[in-house]
This record gives C-alpha cells, sequence and structure tokens, in this order.
C-alpha cells in the first residue's frame, strides 16, 4: 500500500464526497517502529515531558488524567501534546500532510491536537459517535483537516473506527460533539456505516464533521494510533484567547530544537 506522493483534486473531490481519504502507508516498516517505541517510552516513563495531558486507565476501567507522567503502564488511554516531542513533531510535518493542510487551511497552521488514542487490550471502553467541533472543543473555528494514523494493525476486533462515509455533509449536527442517541436513526441509517480497518503506517484524513466512533479492543494486543487536527494559526481558545503550537509557517516548531511545551498552553483540557 504505497502513500500518496501529492494530494491533487481528486484526492480533494473523494475527500469532500466521503469525507475521510486513505493516504497510503506514510510510516515505513522504521519510522513505524521508531514512533511505536517512543510512544511506549513515554508510557513507560523513560522519557518525560513535564507539560504533556495524559489520559491513564485504572484497573476499575476508570480513567483518571494526570500532567506529566506518573505511573508506569502501556495502559495510557490518550496522550496529547506529542508535538513537543521531536520524533512526532517530525511526523506531524510530513510534507504530505503539509501540502494538505497548506489546500484546506493556509500557510500558518497550528495544531489543536497531537494525541495519542490507545485501546489497551481488555480495557478499552467504545467512544460514541461524534464529530470533532470547534465549539464543543472550546475553540472559535471549526477545523476540518485530522490525520489519523494506525501505529499498529486496526481490525474491527480490535477496535478500529467506524463511519458514516459522506456524513460530513450534513454539517455540524451538534455543536456539543457527541451525537444526542436520538438522532442515531436519523443521521446513520441502516447500512450507512462502514468498518474503517487500517494497516499499521497507515495514514487516513478525516474531516472533521465525519460521523466517527471506535469500538473495544477484545485482542491481545494494544491498538495505538495517533491523531492530530491541524488548522488555523490564528484559532483561539473561547476561554483565554490562547492560540496554539504553529507546526507549518512562520515561527513553527523545529525537531531540531524543540524544548518542552510552555506551561500555559496545557492549563485546560480543550478536547
Ligand atoms: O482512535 C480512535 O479510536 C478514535 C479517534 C478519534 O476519534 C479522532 O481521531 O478524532
Amino acid at each position: 500500500m504505497q502513500a500518496l506522493t501529492a494530494f491533487d483534486d481528486e484526492h480533494h473531490e473523494q475527500f469532500m464526497d466521503q469525507g475521510y481519504l486513505r493516504l497510503g502507508k506514510v510510516l515505513g516498516p522504521p519510522d513505524l517502529l521508531a514512533l511505536q517505541q517512543r510512544i511506549d517510552d513515554i508510557m513507560l516513563g523513560k522519557i518525560k515531558y513535564e507539560n504533556m495531558r495524559l489520559q491513564l486507565v485504572e484497573e476499575d476501567g476508570q480513567q483518571r488524567r494526570t500532567m506529566g507522567h506518573e505511573v508506569e503502564t502501556l495502559a495510557y488511554r490518550r496522550i496529547d501534546d506529542l508535538e513537543q516531542d521531536p520524533l512526532f513533531l517530525t511526523y506531524i510535518q510530513h510534507p504530505l500532510f503539509q501540502q494538505i493542510a497548506h489546500r484546506y487551511i493556509g500557510e500558518q497552521v497550528s495544531v489543536f491536537r497531537s494525541m495519542f488514542m490507545n485501546k489497551p487490550p481488555g480495557l478499552a471502553r467504545p467512544l460514541p459517535w461524534h464529530q470533532d467541533v470547534g465549539a464543543g472543543w472550546g475553540i472559535d473555528s471549526n477545523p476540518t483537516t485530522t490525520v489519523w494514523s494506525a501505529l499498529d494493525d486496526a481490525t474491527v476486533t480490535s477496535g478500529c473506527m467506524q463511519v458514516a462515509p459522506g456524513s460530513q455533509q450534513h454539517g455540524i449536527i451538534n455543536e456539543r460533539h457527541f451525537l444526542p442517541p436520538e438522532a442515531e436513526a436519523q443521521y446513520l441509517p441502516e447500512g450507512s456505516v462502514i468498518e474503517l480497518e487500517a494497516e499499521a503506517g497507515e495514514a487516513i484524513l478525516l474531516h472533521n464533521f465525519l460521523l466517527h466512533r471506535s469500538g473495544t479492543n477484545t485482542s491481545a494486543a494494544a491498538r495505538r494510533a495517533f491523531s492530530v487536527t491541524y488548522m488555523d494559526a490564528e484559532t483561539r481558545t473561547l476561554d483565554t484567547s490562547q492560540t496554539f503550537s504553529v507546526v507549518f509557517g512562520e515561527n513553527a516548531l523545529d525537531p531540531e530544537s524543540v524544548d518542552g511545551k510552555p506551561a500555559e498552553l496545557v492549563q485546560k483540557f480543550y478536547g
């Protein structure tokens, strides 16, 4: 499965029609292995970042957030702020993603979130149907461009994503992010949902308004993934007017010099 070398008009049309587009195996074996190793090192506290938001799944299935690493375990459900890690930042700044971001956003691009999403075996809970909407996230614009990458094979058994192709064309259904259960019959009629299985290393472009969810991991292995939402660098939080880490354009973070994330950018949890 070759990665796209360029994002052209045909890709654009497919993305606008379906709300997602397979970008192919953007992560070749060495880069995939390096990111797998890096995220495990972060979960196990071998590499630590002070200003990093982590979400742990405890043995009783409860979720707990920590600021900075506290517990050595591979049972993290979610880890944010990965743009401060040089390896993840290099991937975020992949030329294909830059081309896509340039087309849909412009020259100055920040990341709303650069998020590890994990379904540890036996512990994961399903994620309900939702769109990734700005107001629900507490920001003043509606990003449309997310790249989700499989760090392990994502299968029906391991809790891959499910999407309703074309559902982004409804626009924003609910400003609060999650689809109210009573709206499911209307927006997810029978036959409208597909399993978005993905091979490790594969990247998928997702429109933020696309209805998506993910299931439970009943396999014996982790289902690790990395999801990055790109947006206009002018985007601000509604409450504190704070902007986000710039990854493309002037003053973009540089993997050679990135040095932790400022504390003021992680004080709240926006999405
Ligand atoms: O990885 C998953 O299970 C869900 C990811 C997701 O909801 C997202 O990237 O917006």
